[in-house]
This record gives structure tokens, C-alpha cells and sequence, in this order.
């Protein structure tokens, strides 16, 4: 903190519930897949655009908003007060999806930690950036970038004011950055903390920013007419404050915290009053890849099996899309249903989900594919458990399917491991990536919502669960994933053993993929796909079949080979001698696992539990 600001005359001392020592920006695209079609299609600029997702115009260009043209307006409505509008199909999320993944690496490349929230939004946590900017600016020479919400009248003892002034700049070359290079005009909002951030940024739009400074979070928040705006507050929580007539957020502001106990837990209560004058401590927690990777289409009612069929079909070529895109291998299916009870009005989700064998997948070129096969395959595990939802004998309504892939292979790829010997030219997830992966278990706020618009194709990865999460029909915490610390992370021995060994599926796949990376011609056969991860006999015959040098299955490169320690060939070559050798490896707990020879690489070929 800078001695001037400390003696500063008129200063004011920080809320003591409300720490200052944030700065958050919260950046937002503007309109966002209709300027995803503008990018791609310039000469739509200059014409009323709306984005078109089954009968609903999903958004629109601010051309098309000078008509009145609204978020969710049915199209039918929108061409009433605009019959010129141009209207571009957008059911299919792969280029949104495409950009929004753009704009987060953007804005990575500041270095701090950044929140993706739906396509389009993300919080960026700029505190440390911006305290090694402090050390070289001028204090009295920082001026806001963008508009202010409220002049401040007084300094902040705690020097936040400069702070976020600096993080209005910082705010600034992100937008600047994300037009330059990608072509998106954006809004920020700027505050000490995520709620603020994120509430002030739609103040001034399109393509601008403002800051807004602690003293004023009350103030701006007591404008703020519906309880719902506030973004962690979820329907349930709504109705019973409309139920006791607390509708505005100055309502929520005023009611008596011991009232509020009433008719919520006491942290919920408090947690409540915080966010009705501003305060918010949840961290940006950094994104990272999604646990799930999902769809989901929605639509009146389905009543026939051969009509699901088709639904799920058209579904699974997109997610397999998707997942192409992710690059990790998917070794579970998750198929969601939403069922419709006619007599009593009302609808309910279930789901159902089994193991996928990783072999349904191979990688050529380093892209992961499904052949026909593969995907008939597929096809037939979702049917499967749809069967299994569904009582086929009576009739049945669904007005949703839903398909994900809910887990992925994870691999050793490490100094020590036997997949970097044997594939070292095939990306697959690490142990290291999971350190991305670190997240987002339940905090006290959350800022996604996940409901998606009753008639579209929805997109349900779990950084992108909704498109919107603006509105919040029903808020709920989705991702819950491991999260390794550094220390885990950098000595894999730490990890839980059976993270790190290698299945007879993993060795298969070390076969298969180098097999279709680099010797086809060559290639033993490919074992069946199944269900389970369990089997490991045909994988050991696959790899004992083979051999060109010394016992050495064909697809092994023997340079890599010869580059192993002795130790490890040797085994190796016993392993591929004798495949029955696989049974010298002890199946029970990691424990007795442990007891065996000391490193020794067959410890790494013991089956998943
Ligand atoms: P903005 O931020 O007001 O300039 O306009 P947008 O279009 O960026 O709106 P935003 O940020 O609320 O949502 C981002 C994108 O998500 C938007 O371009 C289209 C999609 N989206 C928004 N609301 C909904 C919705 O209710 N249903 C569906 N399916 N998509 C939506
Ligand atoms: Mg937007």
C-alpha cells in the first residue's frame, strides 16, 4: 500500500466484514453467437440478426435490439416488430463453443487465475497482477478506464480505490486484446469482488466497462429490483423471499437478519444480507477441463422408442464431436432422460449411466475416432440403459434426452512411466493436467445456472452448462473435481496408487494406438470392445502374438525399447513370453501390491477395482 494513500486526510476505513483486497473483472461478450455469426459473415453486420434456436430467437445483434428485439422471443413475435430480421440458425453450439474456448485463452495469457462462466462470461482475478503493477505506477497519476459507477467522494484507507483503477486498465487491454485478435467487442465490470464484478458489467453496454468502488456496493445493490438478479439466489430460495415479501433487493437489505433465520439456516441468512449489500468472498477459481461432456435436447414430447433412437443418434455424433475436440479418452456413458406424467402435469429427469470400454476409441494422427462400429456400439450401450429407465410395456412422454460422457481415462505420463516409453508421440491426459482440473466443489456462491431453455439442443459440459447463466431458473453446483495439491501433483508417488496404474484396457490401448500412429500395417488384431474394464486376457495374447526382436511385440519401437532400463526390458519381455505372467501380479489392494519386487513395472498392469 502506498504511504500517500495511508495519509490521506479524509480517508475511510474498510466495512471490517468486507475485505478489500480484491480486484475481480468480470468480462462478458456482447451478444455474443450473434457476433460469432458477424465475425464469420461481416456483410450480416449492418442487418437486424437474430440467432435462431428451434422457435426461439435465442439473442440478437444490438442492430436487431433497436426493433425491440428481445432475448427469447419466440420468432414469430420478433418478425412481428421486425420483419426484416435476418435469422441464422444456431442450434448447433460447435462454433460458440469454438470462439468462447478462444476468449478463455485470451485471456490466460495474463497469467492470473481466470473463471470461465456459460460461453461467453469469465472472471478474471487480477489482485497480484495488479500489486506488481503498483510498485511501478504513479498512485496520483491512475485515472479509471471506462465509466465509474460513483465517483468515490472519500479514499479507502486500504488503497483499493488504486487498485481498481489499475484493474480497469488491466480490463481494458483484455478487451482491447480479445477485439484485436478475435474480433469480439466485450463489456467488463470491475470490483473487489465477484458479485459486484459481475452485476456492474452489464451498466454501460455494448463494448464498455465500469468500476465500481466498495463504498458504493450497498447503494448499487439496494437499485437492483428483483432478488433474482443477485446471481447465487435460485428459485427455491426466491419463492420463499417473495412468499415473506422480500422482492427487491433493498427489501432484502432492509428485513431483520433474525427474520431471515426464520425461514433459512443462520449462514444462509447471513449469507443473504452480504450479498444484499455487496459483500462477496468466493474465489476465482480457475477452470479447468470439464468432468463431463454433455448435450441434451429438449422438445414437446416423444412417446415413441424408434423416435428416441433418432434423437439419441443425432446426439451422440455431436458429442462425439465434442469430445474429439476435448481429446481425453471417455470411459463412462451417462443417458439422461426427462419423463413427462401426463396425469399429474408434472416432469421429472432420470438418468442412468455404465462403463464405456476405452477401446470403443482410438487415436490416429493424435485425434480420437469412433468407427461405425464404435458408434453402433454406442449406440446400443445407450439404448441399453434407456431400456432400463423406461418400461417399454407402457406408454411413456419424454420432453428430454440427454447423453454424457462423465469420466475419462486418465493416464501416468510421467518420467517413470511405461505409456511414455511406448506412445510418447500420442497426447493423452496426465497426471499434471489434473492439477487444471482443481476446482470447484461447493463454495457459497455460485454463479451457473443450469436449466436449459425448454425447446433447444443445450450443451452441457460442465465449464458451459448453460449458455446463459444470467438466468438462473435453477442454480445448482455441478463440477466436483479432484483436486490434487502442487505437492501431489509434482510426486506422483503421493497419488493414490490406483490413479497411477495402468489397466490391461490402458495397455490394450498402448498397443492400439501406437498401432494406428504408426504401424498400421502391422496392427494385430484389435480387441472387442466391452463394457467393463476387467478383462485382461486377450490384451496379454494381443501383446504375446506379436514379436519381431527378442520376444518384442511388432509395434514396439525398438529404439524406445532399447532406451529402457534393463530392468524393465526384462520384465517386459517375460510379460510378452509368458502372458500368463500377468497373474503373477497380485489383483487385491494397492497394499499388498506394494509387497511385490520393488518398481517393479508389472505393478503397473494390475486391473482397476
Ligand atoms: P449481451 O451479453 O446482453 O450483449 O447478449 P448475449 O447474447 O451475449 O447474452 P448472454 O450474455 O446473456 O448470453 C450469451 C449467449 O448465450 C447468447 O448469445 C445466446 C445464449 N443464450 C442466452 N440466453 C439463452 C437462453 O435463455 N437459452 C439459450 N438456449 N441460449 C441462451
Ligand atoms: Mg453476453
Amino acid at each position: 500500500m502506498d504511504d500517500r494513500n495511508m495519509e490521506s486526510s479524509s480517508s475511510i476505513l474498510p466495512d471490517e466484514s468486507n475485505d478489500h483486497s480484491k480486484s475481480i473483472i468480470h468480462i462478458d461478450v456482447d451478444c455474443f453467437y450473434a457476433q460469432v455469426e458477424m465475425v464469420r459473415k461481416p456483410e450480416l453486420q449492418s442487418l437486424p440478426l437474430g440467432i435462431q434456436q428451434k422457435n426461439i430467437v435465442v439473442t440478437s445483434n444490438y442492430e436487431a435490439r433497436k426493433y425491440g428485439i428481445r432475448k427469447c422471443m419466440l420468432v414469430t413475435d420478433a418478425l412481428k416488430v421486425c420483419p426484416n430480421l435476418k435469422l441464422v440458425n444456431g442450434e448447433d453450439l460447435h462454433d460458440y463453443r469454438a470462439a468462447s474456448n478462444k476468449i478463455f485463452t485470451v485471456l490466460q495469457s495474463w497469467k492470473c487465475p481466470v473463471e470461465k462462466l456459460g460461453m461467453d462470461e469469465n472472471f478474471i482475478d487480477v489482485t497480484n497482477l495488479v500489486q506488481e503493477k503498483l510498485k511501478t505506477v504513479n498512485i496520483t497519476a491512475i485515472t479509471v478506464s471506462g465509466n465509474v459507477f460513483s465517483e468515490p467522494t472519500l479514499e479507502c484507507i486500504c488503497g483499493c480505490h488504486a487498485r481498481l483503477k489499475i484493474a480497469s486498465q488491466i480490463a481494458s487491454e483484455m478487451r482491447n486484446k480479445i477485439y484485436d485478435e478475435l474480433g469480439y467487442t466485450t463489456c467488463a465490470g470491475i470490483a473487489h469482488n465477484k458479485l459486484l464484478a459481475k452485476l456492474i458489467c452489464p451498466f454501460k453496454k455494448p463494448n464498455d466497462q465500469t468500476t465500481i468502488f466498495p463504498e458504493h456496493g450497498a447503494s448499487f445493490m439496494s437499485t437492483l429490483q428483483n432478488v433474482r438478479s443477485i446471481p447465487s439466489i435460485g428459485s427455491k430460495t426466491m419463492e420463499t423471499l417473495v412468499t415473506h415479501k422480500i422482492i427487491t433487493v433493498s427489501d432484502l437489505q432492509m428485513v431483520p437478519l433474525e427474520i431471515l433465520k426464520k425461514h433459512f439456516s443462520g449462514d444462509m441468512a447471513v449469507r443473504l444480507k452480504n450479498l444484499s449489500i455487496g459483500v462477496d468472498n468466493t474465489p476465482v477459481k480457475q477452470t479447468g477441463r470439464p468432468q463431463s461432456i454433455g448435450l441434451e435436447d429438449s422438445f414437446k414430447t416423444v412417446s415413441v422408442k424408434s423416435e428416441v433412437e433418432e434423437k439419441f443418434s443425432a446426439l451422440l455424433q455431436r458429442l462425439l464431436i465434442l469430445v474429439r475436440e476435448d481429446g481425453r479418452i471417455p470411459v463412462s456413458l451417462r443417458v439422461t432422460l426427462r419423463k413427462k406424467d401426463v396425469k399429474r402435469l408434472s416432469s421429472h429427469r432420470e438418468s442412468r449411466q455404465c462403463q464405456v470400454s476405452a477401446s470403443i476409441f482410438t487415436i490416429n494422427n493424435g485425434t480420437l475416432t469412433v468407427t461405425d462400429a464404435g458408434q453402433q456400439k454406442l449406440m446400443s450401450i445407450i439404448m441399453r440403459l434407456f431400456n432400463k429407465l423406461i418400461n417399454l410395456s407402457k406408454p411413456f412422454h419424454l420432453t428430454l434426452v440427454g447423453l454424457a460422457f462423465t469420466k475419462f481415462q486418465e493416464r501416468m505420463t510421467g518420467r517413470g512411466s511405461i505409456v511414455n516409453y511406448l506412445m510418447n508421440d500420442i497426447s493423452v491426459q496426465s497426471v499434471l493436467n489434473i492439477q487444471n482440473d482443481c476446482d470447484t466443489s461447493a463454495s457459497s456462491m455460485d454463479y451457473s445456472a443450469v436449466s436449459p431453455s425448454s425447446s433447444t439442443t443445450t450443451d452441457l459440459s460442465d465449464a458451459e452448462v448453460e449458455p446463459s447463466p444470467k438466468k438462473p431458473k435453477k442454480v445448482t453446483w455441478i463440477a466436483k473435481r479432484r483436486c490434487l495439491s502442487k505437492e501431489e501433483v509434482a510426486s506422483p508417488s503421493k497419488l493414490k496408487v490406483g490413479e497411477l496404474r495402468l489397466n490391461s484396457r490402458e495397455l490394450e490401448k498402448v498397443s492400439e494406438l501406437r498401432l494406428s500412429s504408426r504401424d498400421r500395417s502391422l496392427t494385430p488384431r484389435a480387441s472387442p470392445a466391452k463394457d467393463n474394464l476387467s478383462d485382461t486376457s486377450d490384451t496379454m495374447k494381443d501383446i504375446a502374438e506379436g514379436g519381431n526382436c527378442d520376444n518384442c511385440p511388432s509395434y514396439v519401437d525398438k529404439e524406445v525399447f532399447n532406451a529402457l532400463p534393463d530392468e524393465m526390458q526384462q520384465e517386459l519381455k517375460a510379460m510378452w513370453k509368458n502372458p500368463s505372467s500377468s497373474e503373477m501380479v497380485p489383483r487385491s489392494s494397492p497394499r499388498t501390491m506394494n509387497k511385490g519386487k520393488p518398481n517393479s513395472i508389472l505393478k503397473y498392469f494390475v486391473p482397476h477395482k
